[in-house]
């Protein structure tokens, strides 16, 4: 005892004791990286920690909010043609253990009714076995929103007791009085949803609603 105690203080000794690791970083969203393409669940990256998937229609603007999101516009590839997105993209953070997913969009059209069927399992694989998904962000164009499978979603959060953030996205191709009564229509026909945590009228172009996205994504990967 007596070389260490000589040197350091006592009072020193035991504070190391007790603060073993530093507090970890805040989240930065630009520090997001692609990370791996998963085909199906068994291909997704170790299920612990803590994740954040966006569903929504095709071409709804999945992966352009995620672009928004980490300020980086070649991060998830977006595309006119409906259906890009058909694997589940994860991307890392920052901090150890938290992703992003971006996942196929549903209701694509024009794939064939084998391939579209392939999806939706392994979309419900992914939503049902999935322990480290502690929130769900449905995308929706706030021109047409709630379609029948965006209602499905809804419904699934609620069963599940899943976190859910709506971004009522491309509010910039309304006027903000329409998007405005637009958001208001969606909040009142969800009025009865517990688990719907944060509305947003978002826009990937504007940068509508950045702000309030990233901070409700900061809570949920942050726990
Ligand atoms: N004006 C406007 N266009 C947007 C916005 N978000 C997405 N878009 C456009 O909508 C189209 C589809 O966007 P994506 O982000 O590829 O949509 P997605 O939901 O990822 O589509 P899938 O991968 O097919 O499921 C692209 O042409 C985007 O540029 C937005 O906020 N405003
Ligand atoms: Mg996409």
């Amino acid at each position: 005892m007596g070389q260490f105690a000589a040197t350091r203080p006592f009072a020193h000794v035991i504070q190391d004791l007790f603060v073993t690791t530093e507090p970890p970083k805040p989240i930065s969203y630009n520090s997001a990286r692609f990370l791996l393409s998963a085909a199906q669940l068994s291909d997704c990256p170790p299920d612990s920690g803590r994740e954040v998937a966006f569903a929504g229609r095709s071409n709804a603007g999945k992966s352009s909010a995620i672009n928004c999101i980490t300020t980086n516009g070649k991060l998830a590839r977006t595309s006119k043609t409906p259906g890009r997105t058909r694997l589940i993209n994860f991307f890392s953070l920052n901090r150890e253990n938290c992703r992003l997913v971006d996942l196929p969009g549903y209701g694509y059209a024009k794939v064939s009714r084998d391939m579209k069927d392939d999806w939706q399992q392994h979309l419900s694989h992914y939503l049902t076995e999935r322990r480290s998904l502690a929130g769900l962000v449905l995308v929706m164009d706030i021109r047409h929103p709630l379609t029948d499978f965006d209602q499905m979603m809804v419904e699934w959060c609620e069963h599940n007791n899943l976190p859910l953030m709506i971004l009522a996205t491309k509010a910039d191709k309304l006027k903000f009085g329409q998007a405005k009564t637009a958001l208001l229509g969606i909040k009142s026909a969800l009025k009865d949803v517990q688990c719907l945590q944060h509305l947003i009228m978002f826009s990937a172009t504007a940068k509508t609603g950045l702000e309030d996205c990233r901070n409700g994504l900061t809570q949920w990967l942050e726990g």
